[in-house]
């Protein structure tokens, strides 16, 4: 593919899970910890705030404790190697991608490191805990949440990633299971455009019928050896 202008890469939990983050639905998961409904909807916050801050609090908390893996850092250098365009959306809602040397992540669910203030509705970067009801920066109301998508709310920069899949010659979807819209689309929504599709992952995943090509295994491995093959074809 050597006329290949414009890449839209995806990806999901599993492109950290070798960097030890919990992925939400395999073994022992994020999501077998706590019902889905009760942590990732406003309704789950607005019953239980404490479960909910305290739930955000521990994995913001877990970040300081890993390390992009050579995923991360591939992805990173074909940023800054590929002599043609390449949107990174991401639906993880940790740093490992720009710890690792991307600067342009586009994080479609929001980010740990990011607090929102119901009040004034502005952000604020946050690296702290939120359960303690600390003052917005700016607003000073105890009304920051983390700035983070929960279900039923409308995912972030929608249109510009719309815009670049229209665009796209490649869709690349990397350690996602698929089972989350409107992110699990975006693969019929690039073939539909034109783009090729490849899916890198550890296991077929729900959209799998979806890919012209579907490469199994970590992400570590897979992900640095098919940047390879695209700096160097
Ligand atoms: C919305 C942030 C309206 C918070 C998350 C039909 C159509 C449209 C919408 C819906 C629909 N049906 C239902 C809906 C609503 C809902 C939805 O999709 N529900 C699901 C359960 C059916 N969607 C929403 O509410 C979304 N909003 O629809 O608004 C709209 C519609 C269109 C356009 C505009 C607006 C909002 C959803 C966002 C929810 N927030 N996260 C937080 O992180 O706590 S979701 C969360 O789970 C992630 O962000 C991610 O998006 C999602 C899926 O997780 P994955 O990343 O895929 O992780 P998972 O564990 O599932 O899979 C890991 C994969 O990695 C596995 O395949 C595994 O094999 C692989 N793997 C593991 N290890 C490795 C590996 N691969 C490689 N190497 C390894 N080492």
């Amino acid at each position: 593919m050597n006329d290949l202008r414009k890449i839209v890469i995806l990806t999901g939990a599993g492109i950290s899970a070798e960097s030890g983050i919990d992925t939400f639905r395999s073994e022992g998961g994020l999501w077998e910890q706590h019902k889905i409904e009760d942590v990732a909807t406003p309704e789950g916050f607005a019953r239980y705030p404490e479960l909910v801050l305290g739930f955000y609090d521990m994995r913001r908390e877990a970040l300081a404790k890993v390390e992009p893996n050579a995923a991360h850092y591939a992805l990173a250098r074909l940023e800054q190697e590929f002599a043609g365009d390449v949107l990174l959306v991401t639906q993880n809602v940790d740093d490992l991608h720009e710890r690792a040397g991307a600067r342009h992540v586009l994080h479609m669910h929001g980010e740990l490191k990011s607090a929102l203030c119901g009040a004034c509705e502005m952000r604020s970067g946050w690296n702290a805990t939120l359960s303690d009801r600390p003052p917005c920066p700016i607003c000073k109301a105890p009304m920051l949440r983390p700035d983070v998508v929960w279900f039923g709310e409308m995912p972030y920069q929608m249109e510009r990633i719309y815009a670049a899949i229209r665009e796209a010659d490649l869709f690349v979807s990397i350690g996602t299971s698929g089972a989350v819209y409107p992110a699990a689309g975006f693969v019929r929504d690039a073939k539909d455009c034109g783009a090729a599709a490849l899916e890198l992952n550890l296991e077929a995943s729900d959209g799998s019928a979806w890919f012209d090509e579907s490469r199994l295994g970590k992400a570590s491995r897979l992900v640095p050896e098919w940047v390879e093959q695209i700096l160097r074809p």
